[in-house]
């Protein structure tokens, strides 16, 4: 490619979704810095251990979320806890049964979350730890699954709309959503967003009473993702985003957050 071109030049550096062989500083820099949206790095689990996580997920059976019907998941998102004392109380009492769920699920390959958490702390200079929160660690590691023909409605995800008045939520400068692929569709799936980022308080008028803002209520997204089996995908969780439908089979992933509170501080994550 002539990057010399202006055209040329412009078309890349406004390409919001950079794919990546490996999982480096300059990348997460970038999408730190909103030079691109999302951040793709394929074949980070191998399809072998895809495939026995698969089995293992699937026979460790999938709940629905407490507030999003017809979404399966093992462990909890904070964002089910919609600030009711006894759901906050049972997510820190269940969180790290649930990271050890996980990791039997996974058996006998890593759970990986955890690789995950091992090479981001690696990366990054200050290091990645788990999130804390009211002096309690906080679960990480939420397998979702999809239906067929399901989407998963748009939304953004915003860590102080769940913990308001927390030092943790509001030191957050940017939140990143982190999915690992282990069994996707060959055909749909994708991770749609769109580019404008609404306040927290539009979105929760526009969502009403349902979980998410339906898809036919908004126009096309402005950019997809087609994941694959064993890809690492950091996004904007700020942006408004979707699973699109997925055809055929389950659509299983493991996930959580990243968070970022500044150059020398050190990254969190939690589901
Ligand atoms: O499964 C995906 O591709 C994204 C799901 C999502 O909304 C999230 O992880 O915040
Ligand atoms: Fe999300």
């Amino acid at each position: 490619m002539n990057i010399a071109h202006p055209r040329t030049a412009t078309a890349f550096a406004t390409n919001p979704v950079r794919v990546s062989s490996t999982l480096a500083l300059e990348d997460l820099v970038a999408l730190i810095r909103n030079e691109i949206q999302v951040l793709r790095i394929p074949r980070f689990i191998d399809d072998n251990a895809c495939k026995q996580i698969s089995k293992g997920l699937k026979s460790t059976g999938y709940n629905d979320y407490l507030n999003a019907p017809k979404v399966g998941r093992i462990g909890m998102s904070y964002f089910e806890t919609a600030k009711t004392k006894e759901i906050i109380d049972h997510y820190f009492a269940t969180a790290i049964d649930n990271i050890n769920r996980l990791r039997s699920a996974c058996a006998p390959y890593p759970c990986p979350m955890d690789t995950f958490r091992c090479v981001i702390d690696e990366v990054w200079n200050g290091g990645c730890t788990l999130q804390t929160l009211y002096g309690k660690k906080m679960f990480v590691g939420l397998s979702r699954c999809m239906k067929p023909g399901i989407p998963l409605k748009a939304h953004h995800d915003m860590f102080a709309r769940h913990a308001p008045d927390t030092p943790e939520a509001n030191s957050l400068i940017s939140q990143f959503g982190v999915n690992i692929y282990i069994d996707v569709p060959a055909k749909g799936g994708e991770l749609g967003m769109w580019n404008h980022e609404i306040s927290d308080a539009e979105f929760l008028e526009q969502r009403g009473d349902d979980y998410a803002i339906p898809l036919d209520q908004l126009g096309p997204c402005d950019y997809t993702t087609k994941p694959e089996n064993g890809d690492l995908i950091f996004f904007n969780a700020r942006k408004l985003h979707a699973v699109l439908p997925g055809e055929g089979i389950d659509r299983l992933t493991i996930s959580g957050f990243l968070g970022y509170r500044g150059d020398k501080e050190p990254l969190t994550v939690w589901s």
